[in-house]
């Protein structure tokens, strides 16, 4: 049974609305209900729980700030990144496929495309009937998308693709993929490709150790002929793609305090309970260290995370503040899942607790979305004026 208990340390509830709580309770009380029963095993076995999909729509996770004319749920951006720490607690795969569903497909879809494209797509991703992804990534072109090949011409009544995405997640089920691509003049442009399409293929990456429970595979483009009007003509260049991960990025800042919330309510009920040289082991100072140190960490994540909320709602919140909100978090789940894992002894590296999964899910989340190095590189460029990527 799951019997979570989310740490409140400095009584960060009291910034929330009822909106907030509500729409949070519900995320939580799904996660037990729904992820925790089977993620263990879908990780495990390396495979997408699909059976989630239509909860993962119910409790708003697919939009949850877009409008309500288009299926999305009209919440803010603080319930938003509620609802991201809620299922990141139950796993980092299945935040990622919301994360990818909202602010990398619906998002760009909602911001840069027509009319037209907007009633096709956006209510059918918000109740999951479309899944999407989000191809950004290339073989040779990770930290530095600025350099990607993928490409297309213009051929007249349609477009036509050619080249190639990697490290995508929801590839390999995606009924749609946002695809970033240079046309004649070298310059970026989302176009919306539709599985089914002639040339497109998406072959699954497979033996990943992390993130097992989402898909992850590449987007295969030869001599894709795509239909003119699957371009999303209100925003092209870098600062597209870049716009929808300032979104996603946003809600990691959040998913990450649920990943590290579950570590450390794990790694405190165990200490309470595992007794060693006739006493708890949480009341030796090696631990309550360890502990101790963790609930500090989370709570000046919490406040970092609500903060930049309220900037985004207000429409204040700059790139490199999400940087390194983004950073900070990720780092911190990152290290109280590796701490939380050896106050769990042997115990720790078993599936019958969360912690080895969450470790092993956050070495991608340090990593996608813009690299623990990269973001860096942001706060730096942001406060000295000067790029340092070259
Ligand atoms: P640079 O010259 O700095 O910028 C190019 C244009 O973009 C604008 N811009 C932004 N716009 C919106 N939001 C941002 N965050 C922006 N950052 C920059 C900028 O103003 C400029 O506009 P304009 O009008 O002057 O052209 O570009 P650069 O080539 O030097 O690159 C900068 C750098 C390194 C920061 C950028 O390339 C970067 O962020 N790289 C990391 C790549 C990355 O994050 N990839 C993620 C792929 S998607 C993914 O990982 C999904 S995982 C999903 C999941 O499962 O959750
Ligand atoms: P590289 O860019 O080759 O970086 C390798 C190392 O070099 C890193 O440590 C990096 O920090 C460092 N480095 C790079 N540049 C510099 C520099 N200038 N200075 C100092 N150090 C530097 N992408 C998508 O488009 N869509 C997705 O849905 C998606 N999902 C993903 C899911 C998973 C599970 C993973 C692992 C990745 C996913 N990605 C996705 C790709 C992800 O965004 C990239 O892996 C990431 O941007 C880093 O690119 P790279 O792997 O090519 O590493």
């Amino acid at each position: 049974t799951d019997n979570f208990q989310a740490p409140d340390y400095y009584n960060i509830d009291e910034l929330l609305t009822d909106e907030h709580k509500i729409v949070r309770d519900a995320a939580r009380e799904w996660v037990k209900r729904e992820v925790s029963p089977i993620i263990e095993d879908a990780a495990q076995k390396a495979e997408f729980p699909k059976s989630i999909i239509s909860g993962l729509a119910e409790i708003g996770a697919f939009g949850p700030y877009i409008p309500e004319e288009y299926g999305g749920a009209g919440l803010d951006q603080i319930s938003y990144g509620l609802i991201m720490q809620e299922i990141e607690r139950g796993d980092s795969g299945v935040r990622s496929t919301a994360s990818v569903q909202s602010s990398l497909v619906m998002f760009p879809i909602y911001k840069y495309g027509t009319e037209e494209q907007r009633k096709k797509y956006l209510p059918k991703l918000a109740s999951g009937e479309f899944m999407g992804c989000f191809g950004l990534t290339e073989p040779d072109h990770g930290s530095n998308p600025s350099g990607m090949t993928t490409n297309f011409k213009d051929k007249g009544d349609h477009y036509l693709l050619n080249g190639a995405k990697m490290w995508i997640s929801n590839a390999p089920f995606a009924d749609v993929a946002v695809v970033w691509a240079k046309d004649e003049n070298g310059r970026i442009h989302g176009l919306i490709v539709e599985r089914g399409m002639e040339g497109f293929s998406t072959p699954e990456t497979h033996n990943k150790w992390s993130l097992r429970a989402s898909a992850t595979g590449e987007l295969i483009f030869d001599n894709v002929k795509v239909p003119k009007e699957n371009l999303m003509p209100n925003k092209s260049g870098l600062g597209a793609p870049l716009g929808c991960l300032d979104s996603a990025r946003y809600g990691i800042a959040w998913g990450a305090i649920g990943a590290a919330m579950d570590c450390y309510d794990t790694a405190l009920r165990y200490a309470k309970e595992r007794v060693q040289f006739d006493k708890p082991i949480a009341g030796t100072q090696l631990q309550q260290k360890k502990l101790a140190e963790m609930i500090t960490e989370i709570t000046k994540a919490q406040l970092m995370a609500w903060r930049l909320g309220v900037l985004k709602n207000e429409g204040k919140a700059t790139s490199a503040q999400i940087s390194m909100a983004k950073r900070n978090n990720v780092e911190m789940a990152i290290k109280i899942a590796r701490e939380a894992r050896q106050v769990l002894g042997g115990m720790g590296i078993t599936g019958e607790y969360s912690i080895m999964r969450h470790m092993m899910n956050l070495e991608s989340v340090i990593t996608y979305e813009g690299t623990h190095d990269i973001h860096l590189l942001i706060t730096g460029m942001d406060i000295t004026g000067i790029p340092a990527f070259q």
